[in-house]
């Protein structure tokens, strides 16, 4: 039976996917070319360092290691500024209702995120008490589609990873749930979440009771 659910933050939570663009898009402008909003896709739940990597690659750049930890500090910098404005408020829709659902069923909570800066977003939005436990790219060594941020979090919830439901908005954080042996919900567009178990437009468009009925069949 289904113990946990497994939630990532960016896209799920919060939109900071729109934050991420907006600072890797001013860095790719610097660097004299762009960055579509398809091209972002790609950039979903990927780490800092390799999001970096995909955009110079993008641009037809190769910069040294120096000056790649430059140009990625530059960036989290502006992302930064952007996220330090963020209130309650920037919660998506339906987050809250879900949550309270997810209570009264008597689920376990976790955060997979590989973003360094959850512990701050989740400061800033008001759920830094949400959560069983807080996985973040802090306490990790290896981003999506690597599974590792959710065996992380199903292994501090004491639970096994067939208990778990993994809510993501990405096509890495999708594969890593399902690396992970984790039923999948995809948040967003089933053309684009293809690999994912069920798909939802976000968790304004979901109730508890559908997720359960799905997977404990
Ligand atoms: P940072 P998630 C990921 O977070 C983002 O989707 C991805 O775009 C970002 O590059 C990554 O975190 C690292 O973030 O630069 O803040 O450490 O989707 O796993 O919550
Ligand atoms: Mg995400």
């Amino acid at each position: 039976a289904i113990k946990a659910f497994l939630f990532d933050l960016d896209g799920v939570i919060v939109d900071t996917a729109i934050y991420h663009y907006q600072a890797w898009r001013r860095l790719a402008n610097e660097l004299g070319f762009d960055i579509s909003e398809e091209f972002n896709e790609r950039l979903k739940g990927v780490s800092r360092m390799e999001s970096l990597d995909l955009i110079l690659a993008e641009g037809g750049q190769t910069l040294s290691d120096e000056r790649k930890l430059e140009l990625a500090t530059q960036k989290n910098e502006w992302y930064l500024e952007l996220v330090s404005r963020m209130t309650p408020d920037d919660i998506l829709p339906g987050v809250a209702p879900f949550f309270s659902q997810v209570r009264k069923a008597g689920l376990h909570t976790a955060l997979g995120s590989v973003s360094k800066n959850a512990p701050l977003i989740l400061e800033r939005i008001g759920m830094g008490e949400v959560f069983d436990a807080v996985i973040d790219g802090n306490k990790i060594s290896k981003g999506k589609p690597d599974p590792e941020v959710f065996t992380k979090g199903a292994a501090e919830l004491d639970v096994q990873p067939d208990e778990c439901v993994v809510f993501e908005d990405a096509v890495a954080g999708i594969e890593a749930g399902k690396r992970g042996g984790m039923h999948t919900v995809g948040l967003g567009s089933p053309d684009v979440l293809t690999q994912a178990d069920m798909v939802a437009p976000s968790l304004e468009h979901l109730t508890v009771e559908q997720v359960l009925a799905r997977f404990n069949a």
